[in-house]
Order: C-alpha cells, then structure tokens, then sequence
C-alpha cells in the first residue's frame, strides 16, 4: 500500500467536554475531513485507535465509562514512506462511550448535549467507525444508537473488536454465522471488520479502508472547490 498513517504526525488537539466549544470548533472546520470512533465504553475505542494511530494516543481504562469528554486528534498521511504534503491534515474523534448506566442524571445529560452537538454540526466527511464487542454485538445501546446514528447520512464501518477472546472454535463459528443476520440488520452499514486491537488482527484491512475513504472525501472536496 502506497499510503499510510504518518504515526509521529499524530497529535491531540482538544478535549471537549463543553458543549459551545465543541459547537465552535465544528463550525469552524465545516470541511475537516476525518473519522469518529463510538460504541459502548470497554468495548476497545481507545486501544483501536492507539493501535491504528500510535502507541498511547488516547487513555485505555479499565473502568468504564470513564472518558466523558470528546477528544480531538489530528494526523498526516505519509505516501510511499514520505509524508505527502499535498494532503491536508486530517482528524479523528474519540467519542465517549454510550450506553453505560453508572453515570449520574447530570451527566448523562451533558453527555446527551455533547453528542447531539457532535452529530449535527461534524463536517459530513466524516466516518463513522462503531466499535462493538464481537463477543457481544448488537447490544441494545448499539441498536439504539444505531437507530440515532441512521437519521444522519455518514458512512458507517462497524469493527467487530477483540476477536481474540473468541478462543474456540464454536464462538468463531457462531461469529459467523451472525454476519450475514448483520448485514441484513444493518443494510445502511458499508463494511464490517472482525478485528483485535490487542493482537491487531484485521486492523490492516481497516486502515485500509480508512485512508481509501479519507483520499476519496479529499478528491471530493477538491473538485467542489475546483
Ligand atoms: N483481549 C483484548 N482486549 C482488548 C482489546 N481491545 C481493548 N481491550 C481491553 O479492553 C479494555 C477497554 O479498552 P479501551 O480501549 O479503554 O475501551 P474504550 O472504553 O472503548 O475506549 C482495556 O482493558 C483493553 O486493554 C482486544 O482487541 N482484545
Ligand atoms: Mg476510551
């Protein structure tokens, strides 16, 4: 592959936990391109992204639920080993996870605002990659952030993440066989991954696919502009 992430590019940029400031920053970069990570807390958003982007990017936790703020981090593309300058820098989003029920009233409903504020103003180039659990997908909270998620109109990835757990045989076969039940259940999803952060299994294919998606916004952008 020509291109790829430019690892020591990676930077974090802002924590936002204030609704009007995210609010602002959106509105301020209406054509950042770039991609947001979301599912429920402990499913492996963080270890995902410090595997795709570079070691310690973003805090891992044992406890969940712990990040209520959305980070925003930005990075490079090299291309053939070099850094391609010609390309823009482009974001990705470490949402707090949802559907975490120990957190108070108060802050469920911050949650509520932040999140509401994300959706409606994040530039439309933007991808949506959901992490869930492969050991437990399509949990509740996932169908009913989908259901949120699908009055938007970005392209959407799930990533199927710690298939590593799935040590036998039989939970791989039955992995398996729900793949064709989800991509019934989730028809407006573009593409499905079975990855591991820990072992990195499959994080290829999806880095893949990131830069792919990434290169097209970019063209896209630039022939509107042009
Ligand atoms: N075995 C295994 N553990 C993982 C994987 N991804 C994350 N974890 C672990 O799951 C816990 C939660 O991970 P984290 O990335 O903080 O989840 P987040 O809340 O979604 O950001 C941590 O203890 C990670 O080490 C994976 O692919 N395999
Ligand atoms: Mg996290």
């Amino acid at each position: 592959m020509a291109y790829e992430i430019a690892k020591d590019t990676c930077k974090f940029r802002f924590g936002m936990s204030n609704p009007e400031q995210l609010d602002a920053w959106l509105k301020e970069n209406p054509k950042a391109i770039g991609l947001s990570f979301v599912g429920r807390s402990n499913v492996g958003k963080s270890s995902t992204i410090n595997s795709l982007f570079g070691k310690k990017m973003a805090k891992t936790s044992k406890t969940p639920g712990r990040t209520r703020e959305i980070n925003i981090f930005s990075f490079r593309l090299n291309n053939d080993g070099k850094l391609d300058e010609s390309l823009p820098e482009f974001y990705f989003y470490d949402l707090p996870g949802y559907g975490h029920a120990q957190v108070s009233k108060e802050m469920s409903k911050n949650w509520e605002v932040l999140i509401g504020t994300f959706f409606s103003e994040i530039s439309l180039h933007t991808l949506m990659l959901n992490i869930q659990d492969a050991r437990h997908p399509n949990q509740k909270s996932d169908q009913e952030f989908h259901s949120f998620l699908k009055e938007f109109s970005f392209e959407t990835f799930i990533l199927f993440n710690k298939i590593d757990k799935l040590k036998k045989q039989k939970e791989r076969a039955a992995l398996n066989k729900l793949k064709p039940v989800l991509s019934k259940e989730f028809k407006w999803v573009k593409q499905m991954y079975f990855t591991s952060a820990e072992s990195k299994d499959g994080l290829s294919q999806v880095e893949e696919a990131i830069i792919s998606y990434l290169l097209r916004q970019e063209s896209l952008l630039q022939s509107m502009d042009g």
